[in-house]
């Protein structure tokens, strides 16, 4: 029997040293180590009928065989893997063995997810979400919320304007400097009851500090219907800012002037940072003015064909980057658009 298994052991060595490739490794495995008739496993199998005396010499040999040639396989397995990558060229070559690339998983800007967050919570309150056109005609933006040509408050919005000229050699086209002209276009559409949010990029042409970008964004709420009041717009601010920023931070209100406003209101909630003392961010004032809002003027109502005897509105603009300096507690807006990871993973 010894000599049988020696046999065995010269013919698999040289038969594995033969094998060119995995179809002949695997008729190797099945010849002399496969379960079911490996000539291994026939000689175990065997050993039943052998005399006992025998049985334990043949029994240990015939396992010290399988442990041998089940090395010899694993070697010759490593050995045609090694074979087989080295003929690819470098760049295909895979090492299954190096760890796994963590995908990196991307999230929105802190400014789309505040943005979402108001648009929320008015959407709750049953205010419908709509966007407009970026770059806006002199109309939509100025003329139709009651802001001629020559107005002193178009100086409160330092405009870009598009390079073209209408029939009369005027400026007529611009990058929007507000979200309120879609109070009109909106109008223009629809029958009161009105209800609507906008929200999207303005630009103005301004200089930068800490809480003022060129290119920001504002959520604007519009709302009409019979007998709407200014407690109405109180109320529903009021419930916003609880929403937005929790029952416990101050929230006040003071007459400010918007041509297509009146009464005109605006509405600032107490310094992340100073608590209300006065630093720099707040610009000693205690108070980071958040929206500008107000009544309709009756004549805005009337230009797009509404009863303003029957109809009132209420509309605020929201500035959505000092509601996530808020919020946040984020000291100076440029940090936003400064496309640091290390400040954006934060979010
Ligand atoms: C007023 C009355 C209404 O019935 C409807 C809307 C408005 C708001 C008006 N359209 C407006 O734009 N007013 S505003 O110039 O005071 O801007 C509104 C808010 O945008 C500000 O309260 C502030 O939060 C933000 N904002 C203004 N300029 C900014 C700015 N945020 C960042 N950078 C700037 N340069």
């Amino acid at each position: 029997m010894q000599t049988n298994l020696e046999k065995i052991r010269a013919e698999a060595e040289s038969e594995l040293a033969a094998a060119k490739d995995a179809a002949d490794i695997e008729r190797w495995r099945n010849k002399f180590l496969g379960r079911k008739d490996g000539a291994v496993v026939q000689i175990l199998r065997g050993l039943a009928q052998m005399p006992i005396d025998e049985r334990k010499a043949v029994g240990e040999a015939a396992n010290s065989l399988k442990v041998a040639l089940e090395a010899a396989l694993a070697t010759k397995e490593d050995a045609a893997k090694r074979e087989a990558l080295a003929g690819q060229p470098e760049s295909s070559k895979v090492d299954v063995t190096l760890p796994g690339v963590q995908p990196a998983i991307g999230r929105y800007h802190p400014i789309t997810q505040t943005m979402r967050e108001i648009v929320g919570a008015f959407s709750s309150m049953g205010f419908q979400a709509v966007e407009g056109p970026e770059v806006e005609i002199d109309y939509y933006n100025f003329e139709a919320l009651n802001i001629p040509k020559g107005h002193p408050a178009r100086d409160m919005f330092d405009t870009f304007w598009v390079d073209y000229k209408n029939d009369k050699g005027e400026r007529a086209m611009l990058l929007r400097t507000h979200t309120s002209p879609m109070q009109i276009r909106v109008m223009e559409k629809q029958k009161p009851p009105v209800r609507v949010v906008v929200s999207g990029k303005v630009f103005r042409y301004e200089a930068t500090d800490a809480t003022h970008e060129s290119i920001f964004h504002q959520v604007e709420g519009l709302a009409v219907d019979d007998n709407l009041s200014l407690a109405d717009l109180k109320g529903t601010l009021y419930e916003f800012a609880r929403r937005l920023f929790g029952a416990d931070r101050k929230v006040r209100f003071r007459c400010d002037y918007f041509p297509f406003v009146e009464p005109g209101v605006d509405m600032a909630i107490d310094c992340f940072n100073c608590g209300g003392q006065g630093c720099r961010i707040c610009k000693e004032t205690g108070w980071l003015e958040i929206m500008g809002a107000g009544m309709v003027h009756p004549s805005v109502l009337e230009r797009v064909g509404y009863d303003s005897k029957q109809y009132t509105g209420l509309a605020f603009g929201i500035g959505v980057e000092r509601v996530a300096m808020l919020k946040y507690g984020i000291d100076d807006i440029r940090h936003f658009y400064a496309n640091d990871m290390r400040f954006l993973r934060q979010f």
